[in-house]
């Protein structure tokens, strides 16, 4: 939670960021292929320090805690702000956010300002649909095409790409995909 927890600065992460409850943890421990690696709960908002894992000595993947638990105080709700802000504008290894959003209900407030701050931080993010098990693929694929529809619709002049995936966690859909995006990300100058 504090500071000097952060693991040094160098090499690559990428950040998970969401809602709590929208699968964060369960996405990275389906991403890395090590379950309970990041620990999952049934009750939002487990998650409220910022958690590294290290995929090798140079690249890393980063679990945020979850924003937007209605029962959580308002004083930890400023620390979230204020320790996630903190770590999306000064972390240099940064490289860049997925934000996961639940496939039945994308783009909530908190998420929209999320994609703001990462706009405006010039910080690159595609969005990661969670829990599309929960809707046929057909309802899936809608909601990807209307989020993916809600980003390119941007006042901001500079939005000329989105990316939006869809994953569910549980059943192992859609992992590659991310996997790409990552990939990318690492691999980038
Ligand atoms: N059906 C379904 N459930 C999922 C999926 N991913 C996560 N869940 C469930 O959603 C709940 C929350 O998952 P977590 O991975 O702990 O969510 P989180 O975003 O890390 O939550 P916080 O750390 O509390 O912010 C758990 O009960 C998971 O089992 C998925 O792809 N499909
Ligand atoms: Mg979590």
């Amino acid at each position: 939670m504090h500071g000097t927890q952060l693991p040094q600065d160098q090499g690559k992460e990428v950040a998970f960021a969401g809602r709590s409850n929208v699968g964060k943890s369960s996405a990275i421990n389906a991403i890395t292929g090590i379950r309970s690696l990041a620990r999952t709960s049934k009750t939002p908002g487990r998650t409220q320090q910022i958690n590294f894992f290290e995929l090798d000595a140079t690249r890393r993947l980063v679990d945020l805690p979850g924003y937007g638990y209605a029962k959580v105080p308002e004083a930890v709700r400023r620390a979230w702000g204020t320790m996630v802000g903190e770590y999306l504008r000064g972390r240099q290894s940064l490289q860049g956010v997925v934000l996961l959003m639940d496939v039945r209900r994308p783009l909530m407030t908190l998420d929209r300002q999320l994609v703001d701050w990462c706009r405006v931080a010039d910080l690159p993010f595609c969005v990661v649909l969670t829990k599309c098990d929960k809707l046929s693929l057909s309802r899936a694929r809608s909601a990807r095409a209307e989020t993916l529809r809600h980003l390119m619709a941007s006042n901001d002049p500079t939005v000329s790409k989105a990316r939006v995936m869809l994953l569910s966690a549980s059943r192992g859909n859609g992992i590659e995909d991310v996997w790409q995006w990552l990939d990318g990300w690492f691999e980038g100058e």
